[in-house]
């Protein structure tokens, strides 16, 4: 099979990942899974094709962006391909926003078109008004998604030659979510999808067509895209897709009928399947599975090793960078590790003065890889600030170690000095945890008496524990006896909450609770 990298000067996407496997004869592989149809490669080309005639016939022209705000089916994929074989630019949109916010993203792109399932129309009604470039709304019904049938597209040729565009033209845009202020738009090109594939999920996976991957993130979120579409499609492999939300049950029922090889999820996913009793033991078909989006928890690979005989993965990747450029290898994790820098991509950890620092030492993390996005749609001082020619600010804290593996410390933003030292919240949220009667944890950094920042824990408790000041107390003694001696790791304050604010991607919005006045 043709390797993804490098790609020729004149290169569209959408030829690589779909039109070629009917080149290379696997026209009658199965592409998709979903419910109890199996789509090959074959339909999915010719769906492809015909989404692109009708992008057309609706006057979408090169580089305009067509909004997807879609549940997971083989209508995103139609629509991700086919807006991107005749140079237009599709845009995932996340399916659990507000409807200001569809505003905002909408508007901000200037997208034309948006195809948009049917049960997500509410989403958007309360903001029609407010969409300035919005000119064409293609609903996909619940029943034409079962079907496999979509009416816009019937009777369109099934045969489309592939805009010529430039390996670095505009592929497709996502929104991250970001932890602070608006979503950004992050500007992807036609050769980022070729790189992540032939370095991650060639390099570190060893993905190849035999492989059939399930992914519980969706495919508007850079981590699920990859793991669902680019990369199964990237090598002749199958995925799983399934529209609605996942709970324990459902996923346990998903394995066991379509038997994955690859399984992706976050590690609140994996603690919700391990606390889930009726799990059954064999999931012997994984080959491995993956974890991404945030740090998983040494206890939680060894728990799911044990329970299931298969290795978690955990990775880090981000919006910007397309996909995981630091990642455990197989055979070789290091439980509390974000892993080794995946082959093909480079690191480096710098303090604020973009010196390297030692390891063992906490810096800013640092990433170079042809899939990192060029910039964000029209943010001049952010992309400055974040893409430094070669070399891609991440945001995150990290320290490496003399092995090369890269530990995640916390994001920038969160972290913060207490009496000069380095406080990382992870550290130490970890230890609140662990206390029989947390459920959750946040802690951020606040001003004592002094106007000295000190750390601050936001808790939420297990359903049935009551909040006290007596077991505030134990919960700081809890922490101080396993800090010790490094007691300016504990928490000065303890608040009790009923949840804890978050982004619609699940990360916590530490700057809110930061805003949170002190009792
Ligand atoms: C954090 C992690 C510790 C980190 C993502 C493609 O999560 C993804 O993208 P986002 O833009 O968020 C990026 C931020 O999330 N993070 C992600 N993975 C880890 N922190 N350990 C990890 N393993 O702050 C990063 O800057 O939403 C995108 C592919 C995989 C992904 N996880």
């Amino acid at each position: 099979m043709q390797p993804a990298w490098p790609v020729p000067e004149t290169f569209n996407a959408a030829t690589y990942f779909v039109d070629r496997h009917l080149e290379e004869g696997r026209g009658e592989a199965v592409a998709i899974y979903f419910g109890d149809a199996q789509i090959t490669y074959g339909e999915v080309a010719r769906r492809v094709n015909q989404v692109g005639h009708a992008l057309r016939r609706l006057g979408v022209r090169l580089e305009e962006r067509v909004a997807l705000l879609l549940l997971d089916g083989p209508e995103f994929v139609y629509s991700f391909f086919g807006a991107m074989k005749i140079g237009a630019v599709p845009l995932p949109l996340n399916t659990l926003l507000q409807p200001p916010s569809y505003a905002y993203i909408l508007n901000d792109s200037r997208a034309t078109v948006a195809i948009v399932s049917q049960e997500l129309l509410p989403q958007l009604a309360p903001v029609r008004r407010a969409l300035r470039y919005l000119k064409h709304l293609v609903v996909v019904g619940t029943a034409e998604a079962a079907l496999s049938f979509w009416p816009w597209i019937e009777g369109e040729a099934t045969a489309l030659e592939a805009e010529p565009t430039s390996k670095d033209d505009m592929a497709f845009w996502l929104y991250s979510s970001g932890t602070t202020g608006m979503p950004k738009g992050v500007v992807h090109l036609h050769h980022d999808m070729s790189f992540a594939l032939e370095h991650y999920a060639r390099g570190v996976l060893g993905m190849h067509a035999g492989d059939r991957c399930f992914a519980i993130p969706k495919l508007f979120f850079a981590y699920g895209l990859g793991a669902s579409l680019y990369f199964p499609f990237g090598v002749g492999a199958s995925t799983v897709l399934y529209p609605g939300p996942f709970a324990p049950p459902t996923v346990f029922s998903l394995l066991q009928r379509y038997r994955p090889t690859l399984f992706f999820g976050v590690p609140t996913a994996y603690a919700a399947l391990l606390a889930h009793h009726d799990a059954p033991e064999d999931l012997s078909f994984l080959r491995l599975c993956v974890s991404a989006g945030e740090a998983l928890p040494p206890a939680l690979y060894q728990r799911w090793r044990e329970r299931f005989g298969v290795e978690i993965l955990d990775g880090i990747g981000t919006t910007e960078a397309a996909h995981i450029f630091i990642s455990n290898r197989p055979g070789r994790v290091k439980p509390g590790a974000s892993g080794e820098v995946v082959p093909g991509y480079a690191a480096r950890v710098v303090d604020d003065e973009g010196r390297e620092v030692p390891p063992g030492e906490i810096g800013n993390l640092l990433i170079k890889g042809d899939s990192v996005a060029p910039f964000y749609w029209h943010q001049h001082d952010k992309s400055k600030q974040t893409f430094l020619g070669d070399w891609y600010a991440t945001g995150d804290k990290y320290m490496r170690d003399e092995e090369g593996y890269f530990y995640y410390v916390g994001r920038a933003d969160d972290l913060f000095k207490v009496g000069g030292q380095w406080f990382s919240p992870a550290e130490v949220e970890a230890l609140v945890m662990e206390h029989p009667a947390v459920l959750e944890c946040a802690i951020v950094g606040a001003q004592d008496a002094d106007g000295l920042v000190k750390p601050r824990a936001h808790v939420v408790l297990k359903p049935g524990v009551n909040p006290s000041p007596e077991l505030a107390q134990e919960i700081q003694e809890h922490v101080k006896q396993r800090v010790a001696p490094a007691y300016y790791k504990y928490p000065r304050w303890v608040v009790f909450a009923s949840e804890l604010p978050k982004t619609a991607t699940g990360k916590i919005q530490r700057y809110k609770l930061r805003q949170e006045a002190t009792a």
